[in-house]
């Protein structure tokens, strides 16, 4: 299909400021007259929805196996790209997405340690081409942002690991920002939000 909007997408561990960041971002584009469509994964479709259920918020899921998670992850964003995506980047819309095809890379296959061409081409087969101008990697230490995004009630299962898969995490995001620098751009999460909203001003301007 083709594209004359811009898509953006958000990327980092836990608490380290992802959604804080969109909201701030999205405001300051309307205000300067553009259309932006904000999604967050797993999820942003009906059917969507349903799979973000049983990822994080079903008990009954507890023994789900990474393979079982992969496969799910990737389900929710093949029906987000086509029905949602796609459509909103042929009317030139900016869309920015609270996560990607990126966190699957990461988390599935460096934090679950699932084998890594077999990530890449589940993850490749459910995109197609859509792929993101520009991805925004929020770093930050684990213990800062679990600390961060304590005492949420609700339960989530993806919420639940040991602080050395999200070390591998943050270490799989700063890889993937080595091998691909022109699209990922990494941003220091701990400092203040007006400095890092700046940069990602910045950033996005230079793309849009
Ligand atoms: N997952 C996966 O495994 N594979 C996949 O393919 C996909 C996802 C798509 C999604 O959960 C889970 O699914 C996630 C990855 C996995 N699992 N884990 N673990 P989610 O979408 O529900 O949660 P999240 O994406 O991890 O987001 P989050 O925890 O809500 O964090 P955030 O959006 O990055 O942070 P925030 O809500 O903007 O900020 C958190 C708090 O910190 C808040 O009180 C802010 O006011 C505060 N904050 C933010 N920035 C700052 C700064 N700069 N200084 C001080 N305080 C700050």
């Amino acid at each position: 299909m083709a594209r004359s909007g811009k898509f953006i997408t958000f990327e980092g561990g836990e608490g380290c400021g992802k959604t804080t960041q969109i909201e701030r971002v999205v405001t300051r584009l309307r205000a300067d007259g553009r259309t932006v469509l904000i999604l967050r994964e797993p999820g942003g479709t009906s059917v969507g929805e349903q799979i973000r259920h049983v990822l994080q918020h079903s008990q009954q899921s507890i023994g789900m196996l990474p393979e079982a998670e992969l496969l799910l992850f990737c389900a929710s964003r093949a029906q987000l790209v086509r029905e949602i995506i796609q459509p909103a980047l042929a009317e030139g819309k900016i869309v920015i997405a609270d996560r990607f095809f990126d966190s699957t890379t990461v988390y599935q296959g460096v934090g679950r340690k699932l084998n890594p061409p077999a990530v890449q081409f589940i993850n490749e087969f459910a995109i197609g081409d859509c792929r993101p101008d520009l991805t925004l990697v929020i770093d930050l230490d684990p213990r800062v942002g679990l600390e961060r995004a304590r005492g949420r009630e609700l339960f989530d299962r993806m919420e639940n690991q040991s602080l050395d898969f999200y070390d591998r995490v943050r270490q799989g995001y700063l890889a993937l920002a080595w091998q691909e620098p022109a699209r990922i751009k990494i941003l220091d999460g701990s400092q203040s939000l007006a400095a890092i909203e700046q940069q990602i001003w910045e950033l996005l301007r230079h793309v849009l």
